[in-house]
């Protein structure tokens, strides 16, 4: 039934997608020749002639992904879903306060019924709720301070460990404090204790019919700190600690993580004709289990780190191209049968900036993973960007499975080589700043151990693509 489904949308998703086209060629030319007032996008805000004090904003985003080729257990075939995402959010602000609130709406309307999709959906949650308190001139005379108490999303540092996601469509919001201060162009020290949200209805068949139930607090504390200090040269340096304590709750069942994470940071941004380089380390200590299952009551001893290296060249040329070269690595649990675990738990980071699309893709993920690659990125115009990577995907551990597809060797036997990944993006404003199409691809070439491991699906090589249309208002 969703097959048949699916046969009546699709074709009128790529006729909207094959109609933007020649909107894409007109803009493409005429673009310089406009001046600043016929490009100004369309704003809700000023639409509906909102007060200054009051904030209007939003987005509506279409996507169709196809994966063929599964590659996570218990898979079989291709699996797709057409998906929609609406954010509308509005704040009103006070000379010192502010209150505001975001509706999301994400809902899958044509899929396969597995798979990462039940992952993307929310339908019609309140994911930030809260008020402000943002004084000036605190501690020093730059000084600012944002104190945040309510339901709320977070980016922290480079995102890596907390972050709102950008691809994903479902959000992770956290209820409880937070406290930023900062001054412009200086120190910037944030604070927060809070509770994970867990998404509402905790169930596949729930999530994928779009039900609506709101979400709840997680049986979870997360508190943190991160100080970031720019330097000399261009320079920005991080340190962070996390910690996370969580039990099992009737509606999410955990792996009662009791993890703290310690990292730090340096990078230097790219710019036109420099180096620009990235390094990130995290350790993390504590306790976890193997499994989420409430029958798994064995805490193990956790012991685990994380590294992002990467260094670029940013060439003053057309299309502005910078080449980078990154290593990835992430520990895996060396043997399932010690008592320990050295899984890397990447807490509530995004990777799609720079592991893999996420979707119902997601082949790459910040654990058991050792992954060099090398990055070319372009902006051929003002209007558009594009990317294209080549990264080799190992095991750090071979008897632990790769990224979250569940897909493992227990023994060792299949070896550390998951594969190697092409992937790549091109995204054009039809209008600028209001109206993007995204097209995107990832390939993965089997190595011997998603060719061999005793649960691999037995597919064939991996091919994942979407196309993506945005508004922003
Ligand atoms: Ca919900
Ligand atoms: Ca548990
Ligand atoms: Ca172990």
């Amino acid at each position: 039934m969703l097959m048949s489904r699916y046969q009546t949308l699709l074709p009128g998703l790529l006729a909207a997608l094959a109609l933007s086209a020649p909107a894409l060629a007109q803009t493409a030319a005429p673009a310089a020749a406009q001046t600043a007032d016929e490009a100004k996008p369309f704003r809700l805000r000023d639409a509906i002639g909102a007060p200054a004090w009051l904030d209007v904003s939003g987005s509506v985003r279409l996507r169709y992904e196809t994966l063929d080729n599964a590659f996570v257990a218990g898979r079989a075939g291709s699996d797709e879903m057409l998906a929609t995402q609406t954010l509308l959010k509005v704040e009103a602000k006070g000379e010192q306060f502010a209150a505001g609130v975001e509706l999301l709406d994400a809902r899958r309307w044509v899929g396969n019924a597995g798979g990462a999709s039940p992952a993307e959906t929310d339908a019609l949650e309140p994911i930030q709720l809260y008020a402000a308190w943002r004084p000036r001139h605190v501690f020093t005379d730059a000084g600012r301070l944002d104190l945040t108490l309510g339901r709320f999303t977070m980016d922290i540092g480079s995102r890596r460990l907390v972050a709102r996601p950008v691809m994903r469509f479902l959000q992770q919001s956290f209820t409880g404090l937070r406290a930023v201060w900062s001054e412009a162009d200086g120190p910037t020290v944030t604070a927060f204790y809070v509770a994970p949200v867990a998404r509402l209805p905790s169930d596949a068949p729930s999530a994928l019919d779009n039900e609506i139930a709101l979400n709840t607090d997680a049986d979870a504390r997360f508190g943190g700190a991160l100080f970031s200090l720019p330097l000399q040269g261009g320079l920005l340096a991080e340190a962070y600690a996390y910690d996370l304590d969580e039990d099992d709750s009737a509606n999410a069942p955990s792996r009662n993580r009791d993890l703290a994470t310690f990292g730090a940071r340096l990078r230097r941004a790219p710019a036109a004709g420099r180096l620009d380089f990235e390094l990130e380390a995290a350790a993390q200590t504590g306790m976890s289990r193997a499994t989420a299952s409430p029958a798994d009551l064995i805490d193990l001893d956790h012991e685990a780190h994380m590294i992002h290296a990467e260094a670029g060249w940013s060439f003053a040329a057309p299309w502005s191209p910078r080449l980078a070269l990154a290593y990835d690595e992430a520990t895996g649990d060396r043997n399932p049968a010690d008592g320990r675990n050295q899984r890397f738990d990447p807490l509530f980071g995004d990777r799609a900036f720079d592991l893999s699309p996420t979707g119902v893709y997601g082949a790459v993920a910040r654990t058991n993973l050792r992954s060099p690659g090398i990055r070319l990125e372009l902006k051929p115009d003002a209007m558009s960007d594009a990317y294209i990577s080549l990264r080799r995907i190992d095991l750090d551990a071979p008897r632990d499975a790769l990224a979250n597809s569940n897909v493992r060797d227990a023994s060792g036997a299949s070896g550390r080589h998951a594969g190697d990944q092409l992937e790549g993006r091109w995204r054009r404003w039809i209008v600028k700043d209001s109206l993007r199409l995204i097209i995107a691809a990832a390939w993965m070439r089997r190595g011997g151990f998603l060719e061999r491991a005793p649960n691999t699906t037995g597919e064939g090589d991996p091919l994942y693509g979407y196309a993506e249309l945005g508004f922003s208002f």
